[in-house]
């Protein structure tokens, strides 16, 4: 018989999995259900186009990004599962109410990541990082600063021809669709793993002249193809929306890079750590990839600020260890 198993089903037979996580992976489950809602109706409900607001980065916020961020910040901070949280949308860190009570877990997220793709009507997602905090009382800024390895569980959903959520607590990657008919996340792809070798390359091309030599000799050779020395043709792809490329890569190998710029060295790429870098780095290294900054693993890189930006190359192993190779050359 073919049993639906849900979201909460599965973490629930997990090892380790406290009640706790289970109900802050259900709250932050009806969040991005409600966002998925909310996306999903879009020019309907009048809330396309910008906010004419920016954040801590700089960018113009979407309306979109300040309503998904009020969503996910509304379902989790009353709940006393958290010690606090973090938001791409929000300069600081978002301390839980006098009123409520706190938990021992921290929530970073990006609420809805390539929202520039949402006037477009093109795949745009959550993702969302878990940390340990301070058990009861408020986080402190220092409590936020850990490195990508001390996550507890990393995931994000994808709002696209269907909503997802992939998600790794550190036992392998799993996909769930969202079943709209009975309102619930269902495992429908199991243990996802990311091929060893891989023909796709993803990174934005118009950028090129500020890359670094490891890089553009990587590009080129792979735009070379049979005529140069990787004795391959490669296709290429650049959806400008995170959470979409790397699934991608998950269901069927690749590599995406947005590497280190020239331009700024004080923004040495455009991803930020905490809440892209990181939480994508524990999924695709639980998928058999590698997510790298070019000179260091990912998940091993000290951060000093919840905002800040790294170069990020990630996906199928053998050409992530390639383009990190040509960096120590
Ligand atoms: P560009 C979306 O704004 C994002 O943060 C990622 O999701 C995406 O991979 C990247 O930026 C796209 O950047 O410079 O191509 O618009």
């Amino acid at each position: 018989m073919n049993t639906v198993k849900t979201l909460a089903q599965f973490i629930e037979q997990q090892a380790n999995t406290t009640t706790d996580f289970i109900l802050l992976l259900n709250d932050i489950a009806l969040s991005c259900k409600q966002i998925a809602r909310t996306v999903n109706r879009g020019a309907m409900a009048g809330i396309l186009g910008s906010a004419e607001t920016e954040n801590i980065q700089g960018e113009t916020q979407k309306e979109l990004d300040i309503i998904t961020n009020d969503i996910m910040v509304d379902a989790l901070n009353w709940t006393g599962r958290l010690s606090g949280m973090a938001s791409e949308e929000v300069d600081d860190p978002i301390a839980i109410p006098a009123e409520y009570p706190k938990g021992k877990y921290l929530a970073l997220f990006d609420p809805l990541d390539g929202s520039s793709n949402i006037d477009i009507n093109l795949t745009v997602g959550t993702i969302f990082s878990i940390l340990e905090g301070r058990d009861g009382q408020d986080a402190t800024l220092e409590d936020y600063l850990q490195k990508g390895t001390e996550q507890v569980c990393a995931g994000f959903v994808l709002y696209g021809p269907s909503t997802m959520m992939i998600l790794t607590t550190g036992q392998g990657v799993n996909g769930f669709t969202l079943d709209e008919d009975i309102g619930e996340f269902v495992l429908t792809h199991q243990d996802m793993t990311i091929p060893e070798d891989t023909a796709e390359f993803s990174i934005n091309m118009s950028n090129q002249r500020f890359w670094q030599e490891p890089v553009q000799r990587y590009i080129d050779e792979c735009l070379q193809g049979v005529d140069g020395t990787r004795d391959k043709n490669f296709n290429m792809r650049w959806v400008a929306s995170m959470v979409a490329e790397v699934y991608r890569v998950l269901t069927r190998g690749g590599i995406f890079m947005y590497p280190f710029d020239t331009r700024d060295p004080s923004r040495p790429g455009k991803l930020r750590l905490m809440y892209e870098a990181n939480p994508m780095a524990f999924i695709v290294e639980q998928a058999g990839g590698v997510c790298s900054t070019g000179v260091e693993r990912m998940m091993e890189v000290t951060p000093t600020d919840i905002h800040q930006r790294v170069p990020v190359i990630l996906g199928s192993k053998n050409e992530v260890d390639r383009v990190v190779s040509y960096h120590q050359d």
